[in-house]
């Protein structure tokens, strides 16, 4: 599989890894988000042992409000990281 491909595929692994820590295994709800964020974008989210912290982060990508993180607020939630971090993006 080609070098973006496996980055992809690795992305959609951690999503399902954390969206099933519950019985609704295709969410994540602010629980798992907030263990998400710590264990693996802890050098993009500074914090997030804070709950207002995790709130705020929470609450800006769950797009419908329901309470809950989906892929596609997951996905918009990597694409602003990759926005941030890839310097020669303009916003
Ligand atoms: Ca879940
Ligand atoms: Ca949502």
């Amino acid at each position: 599989m080609s070098e973006l491909m496996t980055a992809l595929e690795t992305v959609m692994k951690v999503y399902d890894e954390y969206a099933a820590k519950d019985e609704q295994t295709g969410t994540l709800t602010k629980t798992e988000a907030k263990q998400l964020m710590q264990e693996q974008l802890s050098e993009r989210f500074e914090g997030t042992e804070d709950e207002g912290k995790v709130d705020q982060i929470f609450e800006e990508f769950d797009c419908d409000s329901n309470g809950e993180i989906n892929f596609g607020e997951f996905g918009w939630l990597v694409c602003s990281i990759l926005h941030a971090i890839h310097k020669k993006c303009p916003a």
